[in-house]
């Protein structure tokens, strides 16, 4: 492509200039990618990007992503210059109180944004989600419609981090040819330079990774789009195009330290800077009326292409009348308010089974239901039952298919499904063995920040997992996930809590759920008349009255959740028929929900005056924020063990028995 040079220069300089005018007046940023990456992003933006500025989430746009969040003055300039919503005023607040422009992108907050990026790595992994759903829906509505790329922007400490590397590899196995990554290689860190700790060779470990790789200067702007263009022209590989930049370009004293990384670069430095990119060195936030001809042109052209696209769109809808509407619904995540009662209609058999194959049953049920519904384990679906039967593989052969095979790679899989979940256009999910939700927790902080409707599934979900040992049994982790804001985390009990728990996360638009199974079967549970299916989506309801409800308030209140309701419910009854006590048991299969109802509600389950005790296998740390200091939490606060699980379940004391002999001696104590 032949390129503008004179004026993707100026908008160049114009990008560099408000970025550190930004990171100046906020007296705090990053200036040196901005400085550095601005040449090679000119070029994309202006010359290769596919946008409507007017329509920020124009489903067939491409996807650029700045993976090196830490620059986002770059990708803010970029987005104030070309039109977005995000008026001069938003960068001279940058990283203040309520601004549009925060420390690092923010999904949801500022127009044009595609990921939370910050976490280096997280949006390198997210972009091959991204390029997933663009092949996904390529498959399912056809590449006419569905021909997005995605073009993202990586650095140094993007590719140092692991989960670029399980992402990278995915990627190439799938082929996903609408994938370019533009690695600024800078060579410089935060730190220092990159000779300090990064010296492998990382265009020989992409392109082991099946991609194609070329470098080029990335300050040379035709070497930039023949690179793009060859990148665009390959089939059947991504791209990774190494940029070699100058970190700080254009600050006589700071580009190529890193010095210039991560402070502002201060006032002298600015005007010198200035005065060696040709600007007026006293002028700030200067957009001067040239480089806004040249990107209204751009732009004009831009929004050609997506008015054209829409033309096609339509044509396509009324000639598609079903698929459109799948695709309608398919977008709004919409469930059919039939789902409840077929999820329901599954389980009306109460039988004794783990919540593991009790999932299985339902995710079944989800995918007819929910076109949108696609997702995978981590080499794990014999295990974790989320294999969807008669749904096809995803492969590059058939990008049609609803089965996700991530590999043992949790932290992609947690970042490529939020890639998924960014497009708004799949509710994905992920499952592996809740032990190794640490190997995931980043995504998943991320994706409750980025409120994505993902679905994070987790099985063998407490030393009941037995034999495996200490390594593979779960201690802290469902509470420690409890910890993470604006994620729900559910962990049922039989089947019917399995139903409402896949209903409560399937209604859940506004952040992702994390949904816990048993490895190990679990009874079935007997319910009070008065129960109501919808009683498990306020997070906690009464399971069990106490057996002198009719002459006085329950004594006691016994709450559990998953595995361990079922040993509650004996435990209770022990204390009742040996005891004489009044015990209501409450299942608590989402602490999130429960938390959100009225004092009323709470009231009901815990009558004023009643002790509380808690059962789950897992620590006791939080119960008592949850329930009162003076409740009493039977746990476990050790690792496990390795031994077959009813075993354990004896010796670390998870029998109705025991759970009833440590409630008995504690009430008379
Ligand atoms: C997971 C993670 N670890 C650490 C950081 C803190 N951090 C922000 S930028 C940075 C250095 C990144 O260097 P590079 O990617 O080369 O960016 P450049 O210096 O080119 O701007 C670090 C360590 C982070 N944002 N994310």
């Amino acid at each position: 492509m032949t390129l503008d040079i004179k004026n993707l220069q100026r908008l160049a300089t114009t990008v560099r200039t408000l970025s550190i005018d930004a990171v100046q007046k906020a007296n705090s940023g990053h200036p040196g990618l901005p400085l550095g990456a601005a040449d090679f992003t000119s070029v994309l933006w202006a010359n290769y990007l596919r946008f409507n500025p007017k329509d920020p989430s124009w489903i067939n746009r491409d996807r650029f992503v700045l993976s090196a969040g830490h620059g986002c003055m770059l990708l803010y300039s970029m987005l104030h210059l070309f039109g977005y919503d995000l008026p001069m005023s938003q960068l001279q607040q940058f990283r203040q109180w309520e601004s549009i422009t925060p420390g690092h992108p923010e999904f949801g907050i500022t127009p044009g944004v595609e990921c939370t990026t910050g976490p280096l790595g997280q949006g390198a992994a997210n972009s091959v989600g991204l390029a997933l759903s663009g092949k996904m829906l390529a498959a399912r509505y056809g590449a006419d419609l569905f021909n997005y790329r995605v073009f993202t922007l990586v650095s140094d400490g993007d590719l140092m981090e692991g989960v670029s590397a399980e992402a990278g590899s995915l990627a190439g196995h799938m082929q996903l040819d609408n994938l370019v990554y533009m690695y600024d290689d800078n060579k410089i860190s935060l730190a220092g330079e990159t000779e300090l700790c990064f010296t492998e060779s990382v265009a020989k470990r992409y392109e082991g990774y099946g991609w194609f790789v070329q470098s080029c200067d990335g300050h040379n702007m035709q070497e930039v789009a023949q690179c793009l263009d060859q990148a665009l022209a390959q089939r059947g590989r991504p791209s990774l195009i190494c940029c070699r930049t100058l970190l700080g370009f254009g600050s006589p004293n700071k580009s190529n330290t890193h010095e210039a990384h991560g402070a502002p670069l201060g006032a002298e430095e600015i005007k010198a800077t200035k005065r060696n990119l040709g600007w007026p060195e006293d002028a700030q936030f200067l957009v001067p009326e040239d480089v806004q001809a040249f990107i209204a042109a751009r732009v004009e052209k831009k929004v050609e292409e997506s008015s054209a696209w829409k033309g096609s769109f339509s044509t396509w809808r009324s000639s598609n009348g079903e698929l459109a509407k799948q695709l309608e619904s398919q977008l709004a995540r919409a469930i059919d308010p039939k789902l409840k009662d077929e999820l329901l209609a599954i389980f009306k058999e109460p039988k004794k089974d783990a919540t593991r194959n009790l999932s299985g049953a339902a995710i079944q049920v989800i995918a007819k239901y929910v076109p949108g519904f696609v997702g995978g384990s981590a080499d794990l679906d014999p295990s974790t039952k989320t294999a969807i039967k008669g749904g096809g593989d995803v492969s590059h052969e058939n990008f049609a298919g609803k089965n996700i095979h991530f590999g043992v790679r949790e932290h992609a899989m947690g970042s490529l499904a939020n890639g998924l979940a960014y497009t708004q256009a799949w509710i994905p999910y992920t499952a592996t063995f809740l032990v190794f939700s640490d190997y995931m927790r980043p995504a998943m902080r991320v994706g409750a920040i980025s409120h994505l409707q993902a679905l994070y599934i987790f099985t063998h979900d407490s030393f009941w997992v037995g034999e495996d040992g200490p390594t593979h049994e779960p201690i802290e982790h469902v509470m420690s996930l409890r910890l993470i804001p604006n994620m729900r985390v559910l962990r049922p009990a039989d089947g019917v809590e399995v139903a409402m728990c896949y209903y409560a996360a399937l209604t859940h638009k506004h952040g992702p759920s994390t949904l816990i199974f048993s490895r190990q079967n679990l009874p079935s549970l007997t319910r009070p008349a008065s129960f109501s299916p919808d009683d498990v989506l306020k997070g906690g309801y009464i399971l069990k009255e106490g057996i002198l409800k009719e002459s006085s308030q329950p004594k006691l209140v016994l709450v559990a959740t998953g595995s361990e309701v079922g040993a509650a419910v004996e435990a209770a009854t022990m204390l009742e028929a040996e005891g004489g006590h009044s015990v209501q048991v409450v299942s608590m299969p989402c602490v999130e929900l429960f938390t959100a109802q009225s004092a009323a509600y709470k009231a009901e389950l815990f009558p004023a005056g009643a002790r509380i005790a808690v059962v789950e296998a897992g620590v006791t740390l939080g119960w008592s924020s949850i329930l009162g200091r003076d409740a009493l939490a039977i746990g476990i606060d050790h690792y496990g063990a390795s031994a077959p699980g009813e075993i354990l379940a004896e010796k670390f004391g998870f029998t109705g028995q025991a759970i009833k002999e440590r409630i008995a001696a504690w009430i008379e104590s």
